[in-house]
């Protein structure tokens, strides 16, 4: 599968730092990145994995707002034909105190993964790479037994 990962802030949401540190992160891991930055539209997400032939479609969503901006997102992927992994992070929910129940809203948006704000970029990379079927570089390995 693609190894391409189109990242990007969903909906009228402006904070950068986030898929910043996240783009960073995924190209280090090997990954080729394309960030579409803030207020990106469901379309903009669509026509970029198309582009790209992306293998996996990262949502940012930090304002609260992650659940009305996402209603439809997999329909607008599915009518591109867009068959890549979808993950969503950061604060999926106003105030976010129940992230299990806030995973399950995501999940059956039809999201694969569901990450909260405390995420690790590592833990959403080595995911991805479960999810791609993508085996560490043997420096990787190396790294992380040590
Ligand atoms: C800086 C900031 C701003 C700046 C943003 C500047 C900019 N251009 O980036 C400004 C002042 C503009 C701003 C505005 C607003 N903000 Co603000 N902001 C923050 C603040 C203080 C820090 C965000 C940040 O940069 N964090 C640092 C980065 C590294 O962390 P991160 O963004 O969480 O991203 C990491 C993880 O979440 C995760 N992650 C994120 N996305 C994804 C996606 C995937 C797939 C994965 C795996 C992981 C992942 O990995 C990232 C890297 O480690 C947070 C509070 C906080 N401490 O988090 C509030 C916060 C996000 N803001 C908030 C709010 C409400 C707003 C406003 C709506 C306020 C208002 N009424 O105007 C507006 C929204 C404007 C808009 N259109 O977006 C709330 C959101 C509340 C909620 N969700 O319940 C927060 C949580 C503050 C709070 N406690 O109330 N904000």
């Amino acid at each position: 599968m693609s190894q391409t990962v189109v990242l990007g802030v969903i909906g009228s949401d402006a904070h950068v730092v986030g898929i910043t540190i996240l783009e960073q992160a995924f190209s280090a891991a090997g990954f080729d990145v394309v960030n579409l930055g803030v207020q990106t539209s469901q379309e903009e997400f669509a026509e970029a994995a198309v582009a790209h032939d992306a293998g996996a479609v990262l949502v940012s969503s930090l304002y609260g707002h992650a659940r009305q901006d996402c209603q439809g997102f997999h329909d607008v992927l599915e009518s591109a034909e867009i068959d890549a992994v979808t993950y969503i992070g950061g604060n999926l929910a106003v105030g976010q105190d129940d992230f299990e129940r806030t995973r399950e809203t995501f999940r059956e948006l039809g999201f694969d993964r569901v990450f909260d704000s405390e995420t690790d970029p590592e833990e959403a990379i080595a995911a991805l790479r479960r999810d791609l079927q993508i085996r560490p570089t043997e420096t990787e390995r190396v790294t992380v037994s040590s």
